[in-house]
């Protein structure tokens, strides 16, 4: 008889430690744990969704006839660690070994490889083969590389794959449509309204349960909409498919003010806990194109982020870890100001974003990367400070994701390992892809001085600031140069504008 430990991330039927269950012996065990809610403060609305949607998976665990143990959290004797559920069931029934899948987190890999020892049974580590490039094969490919590359990276995805190929080149000519995936924002567009589930009986107990238990933690629980089970997901996609994937490519980078979910998928919490797999969506998007019901550009976009982004990420934590949890190659030191929390800003793009994030546990790719990502950067926000953030604040956010792009494509604390350079900008990116600055109290067209747009002097203040690290990257060399013709009067009040700024942000003022 076989204990089987299902983490909440592991939400799928075709997990490789469920592969040979028997279903008359073994034992299946899930647990709700204050290990795993409390390890960073969980936004409410993250929490709620991972334990509606592993009391769902339990669910269909038994009508597939399995025999499951589930923890809930309030249960009084739930002992809130993996190890003391698994000791607590040993000491009811005789196991012969404990199978689990790789965890997608570090820490707890770390932890579960010291389990065998704690309880005096094998303990077999699987692993996680629901992604589309083994940790080995990554760790192979970029071996011995001078300079990784998402797109090399990708290319070979889509060939290995074959997806959207055309013998043994890119159907229509090119690898990559990005370069039409920029259009600039417009309030006249029509954004489909997000797909929406309504709470069942589950998930308004776990509501109850998230709002008794962590309503300390950071967000907003209510309203609740997302989905919880694999049917409610694959609903979602489908909902994707029909009515966002063909403008997804056009208006893919655009932000607009009260459009938190624009032309986006909203599949990532999904995809990350194991209810839709990734392949399913690459597919999806696929025939839409081939059917004519999205362009090329729209569905190469998308696959791009599942196939290439998503797969290379992994593959750079995994291949790097532990180290890469103490990157700091620009030696930022700052702690996240209070707006980080709620707290007002007269920075609107800013605001808009923490707050949507704050309501819907959620922001589009843009949002994280060039508004509050690029604020993080150009400030100088430690990146301890902002991984925990990020970790906390989106529902689908585990370390093998989130830490990549705060630490190699935010933050570039890895020296250029993941990004060939900086995504550093300064307002008028802000302004091109968005209508943000239409309502802000800084002025986007001012350079320095009271009301400029800060993101206009911080932009400089960075390039400043690093110059020793940074000006030998290739893909600098334009601001660079520029920088280089600037007369003194212009830096002095570059830096006079950043320092009065940043002084403000340390003492918590409103900025
Ligand atoms: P869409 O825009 O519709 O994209 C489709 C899918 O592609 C996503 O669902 C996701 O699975 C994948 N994808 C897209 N971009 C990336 C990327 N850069 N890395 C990995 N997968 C990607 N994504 C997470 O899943 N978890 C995180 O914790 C996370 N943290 C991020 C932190 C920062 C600083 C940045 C810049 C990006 C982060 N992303 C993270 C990537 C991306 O922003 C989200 O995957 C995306 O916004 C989720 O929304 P969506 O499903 O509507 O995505
Ligand atoms: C994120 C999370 C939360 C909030 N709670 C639980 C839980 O109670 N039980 C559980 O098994 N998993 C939970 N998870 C997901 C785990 O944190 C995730 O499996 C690890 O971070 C590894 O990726
Ligand atoms: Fe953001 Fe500057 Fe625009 Fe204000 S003016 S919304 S701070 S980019």
């Amino acid at each position: 008889m076989k204990l089987r430990v299902v983490l909440g991330d592991q939400l799928s039927l075709h997990l490789s430690s469920l592969r040979d269950v028997d279903a008359h012996q073994d034992r299946i065990l899930m647990c709700e744990i204050r290990q795993e809610t409390d390890y960073v403060e969980h936004h409410q609305k993250k929490i709620a969704f991972i334990f509606s949607a592993m009391r769902h998976f339990a669910e269909s665990l038994r009508v597939e006839g399995l025999k499951v143990q589930y923890r809930k959290f309030d249960d009084p004797e739930n002992s809130g660690s993996f190890i003391g559920e698994i000791k607590a069931l040993m000491k009811a029934q005789s196991f012969s070994s404990v199978v689990i899948t790789t965890p997608g987190e570090y820490r707890l890999w770390e932890e579960i490889k010291g389990w065998e020892q704690e309880i005096g049974i094998p303990v077999e580590i699987r692993s996680d083969d629901r992604f589309l490039c083994s940790i080995r094969d990554f760790r192979q490919w970029a071996d011995g590389r001078k300079q990784l590359r998402m797109e090399h990276f990708y290319r070979e995805m889509r060939r290995h794959h074959n997806i959207l190929m055309d013998g043994n080149k890119p159907v229509g000519g090119k690898w990559n449509y990005d370069a039409e995936n920029r259009k600039p924002a417009d309030d006249s567009l029509k954004v489909p309204a997000p797909h929406k589930t309504e709470p069942d009986q589950i998930t308004r107990d776990v509501l109850d349960l998230v709002d008794n238990e962590f309503s300390d933690h950071i967000g907003s629980l209510h309203p609740f909409h997302y989905a919880v089970d694999r049917q409610g997901a694959l609903a979602v996609l489908d909902h994707f498919i029909s009515h966002r994937l063909p403008h997804f490519g056009d208006h893919q980078d655009v932000m607009l003010e009260g459009e938190p979910w624009m032309y986006h998928s909203h599949i990532s919490l999904y995809l990350n806990v194991g209810l839709l797999d990734p392949m399913e969506c690459i597919r999806a998007a696929e025939r839409a194109y081939y059917d004519g019901q999205a362009p090329l550009n729209a569905a190469e976009g998308f696959i791009r982020q599942i196939l290439g982004w998503r797969e290379y990420v992994r593959g750079i934590y995994w291949w790097q870890m532990p180290s890469y949890a103490t990157e700091n190659f620009l030696n930022a030191s700052r702690e996240l100001p209070p707006l980080f929390w709620g707290e007002a800003t007269k920075m609107n793009c800013l605001s808009q974003v923490i707050s949507e994030t704050l309501e819907n546990a959620y922001a589009h790719h843009i949002q994280r990367l060039m508004i509050v990502g690029n604020f993080a950067l150009l400030a100088g926000l430690h990146p301890d400070g902002v991984n925990n953030w990020y970790l906390r604040v989106y529902a689908d956010a585990f370390e093998w994701v989130e830490m990549p792009n705060v630490t190699g494509m935010i933050l570039f604390a890895d020296g250029g390992l993941l990004a060939s350079k900086p995504y550093a900008a300064g307002g008028a990116y802000v302004s091109r892809m968005s209508n943000y600055c239409d309502n802000c109290a800084y002025k986007v067209s001012k350079k320095n001085g009271e009301g400029a747009c800060p993101f206009n002097y911080l932009y400089w203040d960075f390039l400043i600031r690093n110059q020793d690290t940074l000006s030998d990257n290739p893909r600098l060399g334009m601001p660079y140069r520029n920088l280089a013709r600037m007369d003194d009067d212009k830096i002095k009040m570059i830096k006079q504008d950043s320092n009065r700024f940043l002084k403000a942000m340390d003492n918590a003022e409103k900025i």
